[in-house]
């Protein structure tokens, strides 16, 4: 038997839908924490998100405004580029889609640029910002995030390599042209597709 019949039969024995799990990754149950330099010192009292560029003059939110919107909850499956994949995760925020029909993004838009405390940034076309499963999210299993996830705001696009999943977020340029983030100029593939495997430059 192939590797990866092998593989695929392992996970079916475990009662898992093979096709849930993209090539090279291996699923666990631990939910690792990964990112660049240290965990930032958060204040949850001044915490906001700022949207910028093509939508105007700046529109800020505080926090508390996010989070008094309508909630949704979804659950999903996450792949990060280090090869782990994490099934049925919970997650509990703001539709991303919710909360950017309260601005005008203009046809000229196509792209977005997000920012992060402590300056970690990350690029989406705008199409993939906009799906209808991405949140804002501050809860994750029925609990609070734990910071090191990501507390009090962080990003969840489920559908692309979890890098792209900006943790404390704290802003989004919308703009006309892509523009690489933190990984993406650092060797990382600037759409980052886990069926296709799309890790890094050339992939
Ligand atoms: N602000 C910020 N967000 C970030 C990162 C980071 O370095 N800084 N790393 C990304 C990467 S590479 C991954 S794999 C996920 C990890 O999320 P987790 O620690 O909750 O598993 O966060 C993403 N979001
Ligand atoms: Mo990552």
């Amino acid at each position: 038997m192939s590797f990866f019949n092998r593989k695929a039969t392992d996970l079916e024995a475990k009662g898992i839908d093979p096709s849930r799990v993209p090539p090279g990754q291996y699923v666990t149950e631990r939910f690792p924490v990964l990112h660049a330099g240290r965990t930032p010192p958060v204040d949850e009292a001044t915490y906001d998100l700022t949207f910028s560029g093509l939508v105007g003059p700046d529109r800020v939110f505080p926090l508390s405004e996010i989070k008094a919107m309508d909630r949704t909850t979804l659950t999903y499956d996450i792949h990060c580029v280090t090869k782990w994949t994490k099934l049925d995760t919970r997650w509990e925020g703001v539709a991303v889609s919710d909360l950017v029909a309260l601005l005008e993004v203009p046809e000229s838009a196509t792209h977005v640029l997000m920012t992060a405390e402590q300056g970690f940034t990350a690029n989406l076309p705008l199409s993939d910002f906009l799906r209808p499963e991405n949140l804002f999210a501050w809860r994750f299993d029925g609990e609070d995030l734990d910071l090191e996830h990501g507390w009090p705001l962080r990003l969840v696009v489920p559908h692309l390599y979890f890098w792209k999943s900006v943790k404390w977020i704290r802003g989004v340029r919308f703009q006309d042209h892509d523009e690489p983030g933190f990984w993406e100029r650092n060797g990382y593939h600037m759409y980052g597709d886990p069926f296709k495997e799309q890790r890094y430059w050339g992939d």
